[in-house]
């Protein structure tokens, strides 16, 4: 495997600032981050050197609710929430004391361009070991709708826990596993009076919502309900609880660049039982909550602590 397969490199300053292992930045003048708006030459360290905090998710309406959520938990924030990106319009993002709220788009390709820009940002702007949360949605594999997956680990199609990217035309592999810590602490968020499951599991990223996830609803599809069932039986067998778009990128990439992570994600569906996402939209958008809650609470606690 390419890159970080070994424990103990040296992946962050001793002040506990991101290192990035390219060269080839020192000789630019300033770095243009273009899809966040923002470049090198801002006082990034003023703007961001606080974030301890980054919390991603799809939706731009989501990482906006995300951030009044924990301008209410933590008391704290601008009285106005703000798009700080607006100048780029691709994404979302607003920051709320130590929480930087990002939204990524739907997919590796654009959750990628978006971490890979943030994981500059923290760079230049000297943020102390951060921790990145992605706050998702996924449909489950044997799991009732609306319990909450904290990944342990990101798997591919084939199974295979690792994010796979051509480079110069050559199929490369990063591990994609999940920080173990963080994770346990995270699912240690639950509370017995939660109307919800949280539990820990391993993630399916697909690079489609259709075929790529088995379904049998999309325009197109050659594969019989047998089919469907036993390959999704067999990504149960090897750990899988839940399916997205997102988690082998979102692993291997902040592992590369030696920044603790996590995965939480909502199920809105069983995958076991169907394919259509038919709950009501308020019923969605209170399932969307649930990953918040228990990444607001670890948060919070966080700061109470520190
Ligand atoms: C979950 O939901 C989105 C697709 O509907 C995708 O971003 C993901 O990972
Ligand atoms: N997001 C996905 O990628 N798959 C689902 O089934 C639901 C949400």
């Amino acid at each position: 495997y390419d890159s970080c397969s070994t424990k103990g490199c040296v992946k962050t300053a001793p002040d506990g600032t991101l290192l990035l292992r390219n060269p080839h930045l020192s000789s630019l003048q300033t770095d243009v981050l273009y899809h966040l708006g923002f470049d090198s030459s801002q006082d990034l360290p003023g703007m961001f050197g606080d974030v301890k905090f980054v919390c991603m998710g799809g939706t731009k309406q989501r990482m906006r609710d995300f951030a009044e959520h924990m301008r209410q938990v933590l008391q704290t924030g601008p009285n106005q929430l703000v798009n700080l990106t607006k100048r780029s319009h691709r994404y979302a993002m607003y920051k709320v004391g130590p929480v930087l709220a990002v939204s990524h788009g739907i997919g590796i390709p654009s959750m990628s361009i978006l971490l890979q820009e943030v994981l500059k940002l923290l760079h230049y702007a000297r943020a102390p070991r951060p921790l990145v949360v992605r706050i998702g949605t996924s449909g489950g594999l044997g799991l009732p709708p609306g319990a909450v997956v904290v990944s342990s680990w990101g798997a591919n199609a084939s199974g295979e826990r690792v994010y796979e990217l051509p480079i110069l035309g050559v199929v490369r592999k990063f591990p994609s596993l999940f920080d173990t810590r963080v994770s346990q602490e995270l699912v240690s968020m639950a509370r017995e009076e939660d109307p919800f499951p949280t539990t820990l599991g391993g993630t399916m990223a697909a690079d489609d919502f259709y075929r790529g996830q088995a379904r049998l609803d999309g325009p197109f599809c050659d594969h019989s309900e047998q089919d469907k069932m036993a390959y999704l039986q067999q990504l149960r067998h090897q750990g899988v609880r839940n399916i997205e778009m997102e988690a082998t990128a979102f692993a291997a990439l902040t592992r590369e660049a030696g920044v603790r992570a996590a995965d939480v994600c909502v199920t809105f569906l069983d995958r076991l039982l169907g394919d259509q996402v038919t709950a009501s939209k308020e019923t969605l958008t209170a399932w969307q909550k649930r990953p918040m809650i228990i990444v607001g609470r670890y948060i919070s606690q966080y700061c109470k602590q520190n």
